[in-house]
């Protein structure tokens, strides 16, 4: 199986890339980071990215608030074209993509977010589970659609509240499941595990997935 090029978007910090890259170069990811793009030039994850030798841009966004601009879109998707990249991956990228960038890479537009939606979608999802009083919350990893925090689910993971639990430290337990699961539904993609329909996806198991001959195949 060829391996997967991945392009990540990330804003911030990029723990999530990170634990990308490392499972890549541990074997444990069956693709590879080749290009991440930022929206802020200062991002943590480009430095990160540089370190690890993987082509890092900055694309400026050409206009404040929670959108691109329209030519600084269409550079994001010219760059990410010339990169060759099968799968775009969010990893904390605080920038909504128009219908046109969402359709241009169809169900190849992954996100990671800090509840289990439906619950708490939008910004500081782990502040918002804690002042509604959820004892159980967590991470989903979904494909992007058209709309914010709504496309079809793809693995979740649950992780409790604890008495006297801060936004930082809630945070901080769902962060280690995120990063768990990312890899995992990565994973499942480039071993074209997943079928979408409408806003199910069914995981395929591993067994019953090449009917015909695959010289790729090992077994
Ligand atoms: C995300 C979610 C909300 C905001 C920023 C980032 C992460 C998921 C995401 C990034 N880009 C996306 C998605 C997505 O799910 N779908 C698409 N593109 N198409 C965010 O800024 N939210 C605030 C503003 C939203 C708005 O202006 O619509 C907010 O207040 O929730
Ligand atoms: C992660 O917790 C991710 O789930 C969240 O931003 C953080 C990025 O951390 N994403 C959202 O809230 C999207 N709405 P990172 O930069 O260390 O990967």
């Amino acid at each position: 199986m060829r391996r997967l090029r991945i392009g990540v978007l990330a804003s911030g910090r990029g723990t999530n890339l990170q634990a990308l890259i490392d499972a890549s170069r541990e074997g444990r990811l069956l693709g590879e980071v080749v290009i991440v793009l930022s929206d802020v030039a200062s991002a943590m994850a480009l430095e990160r990215a540089r370190k690890a030798g993987i082509q890092a841009c900055y694309i400026e966004p050409g206009r404040k608030g929670a959108r691109l601009a329209s030519e600084s879109e269409a550079r994001y998707i010219e760059v990410l074209d010339e990169a060759r990249v099968d799968l775009v991956a969010l990893a904390g990228f605080m920038r909504i993509l128009s219908p046109d960038f969402v359709r241009h890479y169809k169900l190849r537009i992954m996100n990671i977010h800090p509840s289990l939606l439906p619950s708490f979608p939008g910004l500081r999802a782990q502040k918002q589970a804690l002042e509604y009083g959820v004892k159980i919350s967590g991470c989903t990893v979904h494909f992007v659609d058209e709309g914010v925090d709504t496309g079809p689910i793809i693995i979740q993971a649950a992780v409790p509240v604890l008495e006297g639990d801060t936004e930082a430290s809630l945070s901080e337990r769902i962060l280690k499941e995120e990063h768990r699961i990312y890899t995992e539904a990565i994973n499942l993609f480039a071993q074209q595990r997943l079928r979408v329909e409408g806003r199910i996806v069914h995981v395929l198991p591993l067994r019953c997935m090449n009917a015909g001959y695959n010289p790729d195949q090992t077994e």
